[in-house]
């Protein structure tokens, strides 16, 4: 996935593929210190102010299951969390932990904490003047975004499951293939829960516009996900996604990290994608998007440009 640039009025926190322009840190798994003594009274009020404003939000739009991470953590307004008091509670639930990290790590990197149940965590948090607007995940997406789903025993497992996944496909070509899952998923995901739709996507949970957007815009398209389909998607990492893929329950990325990825990685091998807009005859759809978004930025780009 790409964190890439941004412009994150309008876009969520999210991420991105090798962090190739990146210094090499002194420790070859790029993990630092969270150094928290160090944060200064600016940084813990930026904190303040994105978990306010998110957290108001999330009420009837994010999952149970991340409301419910978010309650059984040390995770408050006041300050930026402690990864070490954060560990404690993390370890005991589903065995993972945070790493602090400078960054985007390289994928190799990323994949072998994800493999040993190790979250790689930014460990700065972005500016007051940019609280929309993000190149690289920082403490709040990481902290804020991922870690109340990694309380969950499917989504841990589900993530571990990827690390894992991710060195094979890289050694077979597929990794663009395998990081759609990923970005469907664990960073844009949609469940089903009752009679409604609900987010459990990072990427989602932990942008102030996306909260609204994914759920009750009328622009993007709302589709039930499928596995090769979601594989052939590519997606958009500079603006708010044109489709979220739903799934029935957590239970259904349990199933997913126990699937023999090399049969489909076959199949979906010179098969063509699809754009991050496409409706297909095959798709389950849940909302057909206006595509209004899209077509309002489209317009102002020309006019500006
Ligand atoms: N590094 N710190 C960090 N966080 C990520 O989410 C991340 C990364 N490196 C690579 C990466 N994501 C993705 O490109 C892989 O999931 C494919
Ligand atoms: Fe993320």
């Amino acid at each position: 996935m790409q964190i890439a640039t941004q412009p994150f009025s309008q876009a969520p926190a999210k991420h991105g593929v090798a962090a190739d322009a990146a210094p090499r840190p002194a420790n070859p798994d790029w993990t630092v210190e969270q150094g928290w003594e160090h944060y200064s009274a600016a940084d813990h009020a930026t904190w303040k102010t994105l978990f306010e404003r998110q957290t108001r939000l999330l009420p009837g739009r994010a999952c149970d299951a991340f409301l419910q991470g978010l309650r059984d953590l040390p995770i408050d307004a006041h300050q930026i969390p402690d990864f070490r008091r954060v560990n404690t509670a993390l370890l005991r639930r589903t065995g993972w932990q945070l790493v602090a990290v400078p960054g985007l790590v390289p994928d190799a990197v990323f994949f072998g904490h994800l493999a040993e149940r190790r979250f790689p965590a930014g460990n700065f948090i972005r500016s007051a003047g940019q609280l929309d607007y993000l190149e690289e995940p920082d403490v709040f997406h990481d902290v804020f975004g991922h870690v109340p789903m990694l309380m969950n025993p499917a989504m841990a497992n589900f993530i571990q499951a990827y690390g894992q996944g991710g060195l094979r496909a890289q050694q077979l070509g597929q990794l663009a293939q395998l990081a759609r899952v990923y970005w469907y998923t664990v960073e844009f995901g949609l469940l089903q829960q009752g009679h409604g739709l609900r987010i459990y996507g990072a990427g989602i949970v932990s942008s102030f516009s996306e909260t609204r957007y994914a759920l009750d815009d009328a622009s993007p398209n709302r589709l039930r996900f499928c596995l090769e389909r979601v594989m052939r998607t590519r997606y958009r990492i500079d603006d708010l996604q044109e489709t979220y893929f739903v799934i029935h329950d957590l239970d259904e990325l349990l199933a997913l990290a126990q699937t023999d990825f090399a049969p489909l990685y076959a199949r979906v091998a010179g098969q063509p994608d699809y754009q991050p807009s496409d409706v297909l005859p095959t798709d389950t759809v849940f909302h057909r998007g206006t595509r209004a978004y899209q077509a309002a930025r489209a317009a102002s780009t020309t006019r500006a440009g």
